[in-house]
């Protein structure tokens, strides 16, 4: 279902996008040419992580390297890529490994509310412990007093939490939407969806909930120039069923995570694809 998903939207983009052909507009190419695309604005996709976890299988999602990166803001509330495990922040690091007052710092911030002060992570986690039906619940990355600080804006900046009954039964069930202002489809949309699916999957556990569904909302959904062959290639290999998601059971606060608590079960996947990064 998610390659489904994810081959619906990259040949609607295809078809019906618009270009950036001509515009001088960054990022490059390691060349120095510009690095246009083809967009669609507004694209919105709907992932019920009840039914599967989301993770492509016409190629290979890095589980572990997603997760780490998902951990690394939302856990360690972390600004520095010395606590980072992969290097996919590095283009946009100081001298002294800051991605400035972007992401992780954004979430270890503490703000007063009636009940105290608290940062936006121990907001959710008390709001969906103690008025799970509030319709309040909702963090934000995009911080515009603190935009000349961050060497790269949040792409993913925003999650409204939402719960639900579950028909039929007295549970309740974790929802969430993803507000995206910017996703490389290629690159990242599987990254983002998957580990945002990771981060329900978690709060709903310490919570206390089962996972609903993921809704991703993408404001400039595309895809890079050079991408567009490998795209086409991609979106036409077999897929596979989609693989088990294993989260250690045992974990119930929410910042005892560790990566090694997260499994994917069963994974089958396509060849690895070579993919060129403008920066
Ligand atoms: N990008 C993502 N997801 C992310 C992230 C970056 O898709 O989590 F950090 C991509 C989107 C875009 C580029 O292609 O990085 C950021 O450029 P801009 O700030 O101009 O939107």
């Amino acid at each position: 279902l998610a390659d489904q998903i994810f081959i619906n939207m990259c040949k609607d983009i295809l078809e019906n996008g618009t270009s950036t052909e001509g515009e001088k507009v960054r990022p490059k190419w390691e060349d120095g040419s510009y690095a246009y695309t083809i967009k669609k604005f507004g694209v919105v996709n709907r992932y019920d992580l009840s039914k599967e976890f989301p993770a492509l299988t016409l190629r290979k999602l890095a589980f572990k390297s997603c997760i780490d990166e998902l951990l690394w803001i939302w856990q360690k509330k972390s600004n520095n890529i010395k606590d980072l495990n992969s290097h996919i922040w590095d283009s946009w690091a100081d001298e002294n490994g800051s991605i400035g007052k972007a992401y992780g710092y954004q979430m270890g911030v503490k703000h007063k509310y009636k009940e105290g002060y608290m940062d936006q992570v121990d907001r959710v986690i008390y709001e969906l412990k103690n008025n799970p039906f509030s319709r309040r619940i909702i963090t934000n990355m995009y911080v515009h007093q603190d935009l000349h600080e961050m060497n790269l804006y949040p792409c993913a900046y925003s999650m409204t939490f939402n719960v639900t009954n579950k028909p039929g039964s007295d549970k309740l069930v974790l929802n969430a939407i993803l507000n995206q202002r910017s996703n490389d489809i290629l690159t990242a949309n599987n990254w983002n969806v998957c580990q945002y699916a990771v981060l329900v999957h978690m709060l709903a556990q310490v919570c206390g909930y089962e996972v609903g569904e993921l809704v991703h909302v993408i404001a400039d959904a595309h895809i890079y120039d050079r991408h567009i062959p490998i795209v086409k290639e991609l979106i036409t290999r077999p897929t596979y069923d989609a693989p088990e998601f294993y989260m250690n059971p045992d974990v119930k606060d929410f910042y005892d995570f560790k990566v090694e608590d997260f499994e994917l079960r069963n994974y089958k996947y396509g060849p690895k694809v070579d993919i060129p990064v403008a920066v």
